[in-house]
C-alpha cells in the first residue's frame, strides 16, 4: 500500500510538472497574440483594454458598435487609462468619445451604467455646455476634455 501511494504521489507530481510547462506556453501564446490584437490601435491597461476599429461615428453609433462587439464606449477612469486613450488619439490624429454624458442631468457627468465619474481630466474653461448642446465628452490629442454634442463625429475607441 505504502508503494502505491508513493508512485500515485510521483505521478501526481509529474502531471503537475507537464501542467505548468503547458501554462508557461499559453502565456507565452497569450502575450503574443495580446501584441498581435492591439496592433496599432490598441492599448492594455491591467485588465482593460482599449481598441479602435479605426473608424469614427456619432455618440449613438459608436455606443451600439462598442456594445455589439461585446465591450462599451472607452470610459477612462484614472490617469492611466486616460494616457492609453490619448495615445490612440494621437495615432489616429483625431478626437475621441466618450462613454461619459450628462445627458440626463445637465452639469453631472455619468458613466453609461448611471454612475457617477471618478476621474475627469477637463481642459481650462470646460464643461461649458456650449449653445446648450453639449452632453457627450470629447478627449482631444493632449488628453484633456471637452463637452461635445453627441451628434458629432468622433473615432470610435472601445473599451474590452
Ligand atoms: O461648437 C463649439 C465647440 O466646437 C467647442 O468650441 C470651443 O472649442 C469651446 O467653446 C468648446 O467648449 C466647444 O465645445
Ligand atoms: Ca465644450
Amino acid at each position: 500500500k505504502g508503494d502505491s501511494a508513493l508512485s500515485e504521489v510521483s505521478l501526481m507530481k509529474k502531471q503537475i510538472s507537464a501542467l505548468e510547462g503547458q501554462l508557461k506556453a499559453l502565456q507565452a501564446s497569450f502575450a503574443k497574440y495580446q501584441k498581435v490584437a492591439t496592433f496599432p490601435g490598441g492599448r492594455t491597461v491591467g485588465n482593460k483594454v482599449f481598441i479602435t476599429s479605426g473608424y469614427e461615428g456619432n455618440f449613438d453609433d459608436m455606443k451600439q458598435r462598442c456594445l455589439q462587439a461585446g465591450g462599451q464606449l472607452a470610459s477612462p477612469r484614472n490617469a492611466a487609462e486616460n494616457a492609453a486613450v490619448q495615445q490612440i488619439a494621437l495615432l489616429y490624429q483625431k478626437p475621441v468619445f466618450l462613454g461619459i454624458t450628462d445627458i440626463q442631468t445637465e452639469g453631472k457627468f455619468k458613466y453609461l451604467n448611471g454612475d457617477t465619474i471618478v476621474y475627469s481630466n477637463w481642459h481650462p474653461g470646460e464643461p461649458n455646455n456650449d449653445k446648450g448642446t453639449e452632453d457627450c465628452v470629447e478627449l482631444y490629442g493632449n488628453g484633456k476634455w471637452n463637452d461635445k454634442s453627441c451628434g458629432e463625429k468622433r473615432l470610435i475607441v472601445c473599451e474590452f
